[in-house]
């Protein structure tokens, strides 16, 4: 996928916006709790046009229910819950639909045997040793987080407000632009 130019430079005024940057022609608002710098350096991993790829591949995945160019709260849970399941299947070696303390340690560094041990023995509640898929979704994403994750993403200020769609839902800009307008996350 090629992202247009006209695209780029959208996703760039958009970015500027958001964080309040010296470009920004509108007047700057303080409540951005997330944009308050504009890093040109980025992570100095990706260039740009990776991470709008990237994105906007992302984006495509969550878009499915209807896929009209807007992310609505469903359509983002469902697509988190999936990732969540999708975690599980890939620990679940063996597809009995439960993961044992083994299969949770697979590729753990040795110096984090101990912690997720822990975290496994933690997370265990019911009367069997493994893991199954309810016990497991505690570790994952909650509601809170993922209602603050969403409504992060959904700025409404990229927009022209012209789409009533874009209200309740994070459109294409805004999902782009959330990469140049947020700190590094923590590992
Ligand atoms: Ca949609
Ligand atoms: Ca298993
Ligand atoms: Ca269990
Ligand atoms: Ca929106």
């Amino acid at each position: 996928m090629k992202t247009s130019r006209l695209l780029v430079t959208a996703i760039f005024a958009a970015a500027m916006a958001l964080s309040g940057g010296a470009y920004a022609h509108g007047k700057k608002s303080h409540d951005s709790q997330h944009g308050e710098k504009y890093d040109s350096d980025g992570d100095g991993h990706a260039s740009v046009d990776e991470i709008l790829q990237k994105r906007a591949a992302k984006f495509a995945e969550i878009d499915v229910n209807p896929t009209d160019n807007f992310i609505s709260f469903e359509e983002f849970k469902t697509w988190i819950a999936s990732k969540q399941a999708d975690r599980f299947a890939k620990l679940d070696a063996n597809s009995d639909s439960l993961i044992s303390l083994e299969e949770y340690l697979v590729n753990r560094k040795e110096k984090k045997i101990a912690l997720f041990t822990q975290v496994f023995k933690l997370a265990n509640t019911n009367a069997e040793d493994d893991l199954n898929a309810d016990e497991f979704a505690v570790l994952g994403p909650q509601l809170g987080q993922i209602i603050m994750r969403f409504a992060s993403l959904n700025t409404n200020k990229a927009d022209d407000g012209s789409n009533p769609l874009d209200a309740d839902q994070i459109s294409l800009i805004e999902y782009l632009a959330a990469p140049f307008n947020r700190h590094k996350r923590h590992h």
